[in-house]
């Protein structure tokens, strides 16, 4: 077998790197390609830093084990097998999932720190930066922290206004320069996913 060739995305949040790799995994079969989210890598909560008001902030690189998540995409680089258990956010009601990766032609690594840390960066061969405007960030992470991770409208204002902006101007921001290709989604990015999946198609193929 090839060695998986390793794809990159990051982003502010909520600039759409999810709903992209949801699109853009729909065209793949499940043995063509394969997506490790740093989100299954956010330590404990009790491990996450606090602030001066007594809150945690998921927003710094330290929020998340980024050794384990090297260890694991270098597994799948060798073509093993990994399993790891679902991050559920706030939802203490939901039972977590066991996960299951199993290595592909393509690996796909996404997160707001994957082009922060090195040891992770050093293994992506292509660099996605998906880029939105902040308004409209603040605008989908409203209503999908809501709906999705069950946070209410305070809460939302206050961490984007505290953790969330400072650290994608600190961790994020600054790495725009580095990813390979920079995709606009302030309202769509169908062009640039048809492009991308062309690409990967490619790639994909043993
Ligand atoms: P994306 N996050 C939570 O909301 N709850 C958690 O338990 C862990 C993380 C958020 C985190 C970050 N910050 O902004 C976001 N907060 O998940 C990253 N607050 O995910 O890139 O999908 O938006
Ligand atoms: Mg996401």
């Amino acid at each position: 077998m090839k060695k998986p060739f390793i794809v990159g995305i990051t982003g502010g949040s909520a600039s759409g790197k999810t709903l992209f790799l949801e699109r853009l995994l729909s065209s793949f079969d499940p043995g063509e390609i394969c997506l490790i989210s740093q989100d299954n890598y956010y330590r404990p909560r009790h491990q996450q830093p606090i602030d001066s008001q007594g809150i945690h902030n998921f927003d710094t690189p330290h929020s998340i084990d980024f050794e384990q998540y090297a260890i694991d995409i270098r597994k799948i680089q060798n073509g093993e097998t990994i399993h790891r258990e679902e991050y559920t956010f706030n939802n203490a009601a939901k039972k977590p999932k066991m996960l299951t990766f199993s290595s592909a032609p393509v690996v796909v690594v996404e997160g707001i720190f994957v082009l922060y840390y090195p040891e992770l960066t050093d293994l992506l061969d292509l660099k996605i930066f998906i880029d939105a405007k902040d308004h409209i960030k603040l605008k989908r992470r409203i209503i999908r922290d809501k709906i999705e991770r069950g946070y209410d409208l305070d809460d939302v204002l206050y961490r984007y206004e505290m953790h969330v902006m400072p650290t994608y101007e600190k961790y994020i921001a600054p790495f725009k320069n580095e990813a390979d290709l920079i995709v606009p989604n302030n309202s769509s990015f169908d062009m640039a996913l048809d492009v991308i999946r062309t690409y990967l198609r490619v790639k994909s193929s043993r």
